[in-house]
């Protein structure tokens, strides 16, 4: 029978490179996001590409409502779902803590925090019930050193990997794996949306090295996955090689 990945956040970068991944190794995807055309049209192509079955759902992870009518209630040939990637999420502005938006701080703390605690509340109970599944949440070197100016996306990271701990411990019981998987710097839409738009801040992020790639993550992701049933990688860090950590990149 062939697989089901459930990802969040698929319309661009991660999750859209980790779609195309577990597509092209023939497996079912679950995608969702909030720009309709971008997942309507990533759905269509993996399945005109590959052959597997899509179903692309249209929804905002804040919204905790649609959240559990999108998720809560899925078809029954789409409730086995192996493996779900918590992905969405997103860093708005790069402001000292005096002077950073309360709007942007409760945007990332809706979206990378209760989105995820949503969307795994929602799906929990297709993998409870079978026993089996694994959850792998992205987190960020954000949420392993806290860097100036990083505030309350690092606060929201640092809950990311609380979380997965906090998972791994009481999902025990159930036989289900839970991976965080910590990325440094790479080349998104990232950076354009933390700086609302602004091209010449978000290329600058990137300038003068290689940073990762939406690819490089979503190898890691596969590989993770496929990994024989007793084997569970819980926490893995990865940059690219000009960055050692949240402080040191070498341009
Ligand atoms: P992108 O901006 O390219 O992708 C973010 C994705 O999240 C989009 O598909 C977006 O879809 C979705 N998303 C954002 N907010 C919501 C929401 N409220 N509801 C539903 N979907 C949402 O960035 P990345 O691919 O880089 O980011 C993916 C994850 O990786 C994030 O959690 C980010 O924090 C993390 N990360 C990124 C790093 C980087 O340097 N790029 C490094 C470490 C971690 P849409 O707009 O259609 O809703
Ligand atoms: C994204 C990487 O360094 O901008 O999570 O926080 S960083």
């Amino acid at each position: 029978m062939q697989k089901i990945i459930l990802v969040t956040g698929a319309s661009s970068g991660f999750g859209k490179a980790i779609a195309e991944k577990f597509a092209s190794e023939k497996w079912n995807c679950i995608i969702t996001g909030r720009r309709k055309e971008k997942i309507e049209s990533l759905a269509a192509s993996l399945h005109e590409t590959y052959g597997v079955e899509v179903l692309p759902l249209v929804f905002d992870v804040q919204d905790k409502e649609a959240v559990f009518n999108h998720l809560g209630n899925l078809p029954t040939q789409w409730q086995g779902i192996d493996v779900v990637v918590n992905n969405a999420g997103l860093a708005l502005g790069r402001d000292s803590f005096e002077m950073a938006s309360l709007t942007d701080w409760e945007t990332m703390i809706d979206t990378n925090v209760k989105g995820l605690m949503y969307v795994t509340k929602a799906v929990l109970p297709y993998l409870t019930e079978r026993k089996k599944g694994h959850i792998i949440n992205i987190g960020s070197t954000a949420g392993v050193e806290v860097y100036k100016e990083g505030n309350a996306y690092c606060a929201s990271k640092h809950a990311v990997a609380a979380l997965s701990k906090a998972m791994r411990i009481d999902l025990l019981p159930y036989k289900i794996k839970v991976t965080v998987v910590h990325p440094g710097a790479a080349e998104t839409e990232f950076s354009l949306v933390r700086f609302k738009g602004d091209e010449n801040k978000a290329g600058l992020v990137y300038d003068g090295y290689k940073a990762l790639q939406a690819v490089d993550v979503a190898d890691i992701i596969y590989y993770n996955a496929c990994l024989p049933a007793h084997v569970c990688i819980n926490e893995l860090v990865v940059t690219c090689l000009a960055q050692a950590n949240s402080f040191y990149l070498q341009k």
